[in-house]
């Protein structure tokens, strides 16, 4: 259950006209992903790839979901949908979440959604549920850093940074979280990989870091800025909090390279990447003239891990000075 709608996950492949029935027999539809939380929420929740409630079978090319509803989100996959006339329905791939045009009668597993009611569902109809990420230490809501002992809390709702601050205290019993600081390279690196793996499609978090004039950059919670790790920009959107400390922070490791804002630093070394694309030439010639820098070169396998770590967007180029 996400919100108020119950969703159904199929283990048996029908085709999409097939599934549809079998929705609609329970009294659901073809799921139609409606937003963001809406797609991280079946993401998720499935391992395999599953037709939703979409389609451009009355007008090739214009997809409408089967609920009626527009103006929501795209999350195609790269080169998707490319199936003109022959794939004319929709699915959403289990590894990236990423949707696919596909053969309308060639079966797959499907998932359904209906609005929450208080009738009890037919056995076969039974609806999934995600279980809250959980921790002894922490409570319900929140994840452990098991390294560390902190705890944190990612929120999909989007709020400004204020709200966003007030809604951590709230989260914690003992009013004491705050907004995300990244004290050291390894709490970045940590909540990079959780965000990567639970939040994929979710493209920015708020975190509590603060700029005034007078007081240079500042982290909400009064710890030491030690990193830069701005990216396209400032952050902005939804929130992450952390909260109790269960043990002191670790020492910060060795301070990184100083890298200008916009940059990340790895290995004494500082890269950019950029929201642009561009050839390859052109590239270069921008980071030349622009940057006084080169595209990225990959010199040792950390270096490589390091960056694949970092491309999760298509299409975009890395500098390096
Ligand atoms: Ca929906
Ligand atoms: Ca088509
Ligand atoms: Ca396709």
């Amino acid at each position: 259950m996400n919100e108020d709608r119950c969703y159904y996950l199929s283990d048996v492949e029908k085709t999409w006209q097939d599934a549809r029935k079998y929705c609609q027999d329970h009294q659901a539809d073809l799921i139609s992903i409606n937003s963001w939380t809406e797609q991280d929420f079946v993401h998720t929740n499935i391992d395999t790839e599953i037709l939703i409630g979409y389609s451009d079978q009355v007008d090739e090319g214009v997809w409408v979901w089967n609920d009626k509803s527009t103006g929501g989100i795209v999350n195609w996959d790269t080169g998707e949908p490319n199936g003109k006339n022959t794939q004319n329905c929709g699915s959403m791939y289990g590894t990236n979440g990423k949707w696919d045009d596909w053969f309308c009668d060639k079966a797959r597993n499907f998932g359904c959604e209906m609005a929450a009611s208080d009738t009890p569902l037919e056995p076969t109809a039974t609806p999934t549920s995600t279980v809250p990420p959980y921790s002894e230490a922490c409570g319900p809501g929140w994840i452990e850093n098991h390294l560390t002992g902190e705890c944190y809390h990612m929120s999909l709702e989007e709020m400004d940074q204020f709200s966003a601050q007030e809604h951590c205290r709230r989260m914690d019993e003992s009013g004491d979280a705050t907004l995300l600081s990244l004290s050291t390279k390894d709490e970045q690196v940590y909540v990079w990989d959780y965000i990567r793996h639970q939040y994929y499609s979710q493209q920015a978090f708020t975190i509590g870091m603060m700029n005034e004039i007078n007081q240079g950059n500042y982290w909400m919670d009064n710890t030491p800025v030690s990193f830069f790790n701005w990216y396209h920009g400032e952050p902005s959107g939804d929130g992450t909090c952390t909260g109790l400390n269960y043990k002191p922070p670790s020492p910060s490791p060795p301070p990184d390279p100083i890298c200008p804002s916009g940059w990340t630093p790895f290995n004494r070394h500082c890269y950019y990447f950029s929201n642009i694309t561009d050839t390859w030439n052109g590239a270069k010639s921008w980071c030349e003239s622009n940057l006084n820098s080169n595209l990225a070169s990959v010199e040792n396998a950390d270096e490589n891990d390091f960056l694949a770590d970092f491309v999760i967007f298509d299409d975009q180029q890395l500098f390096k000075v």
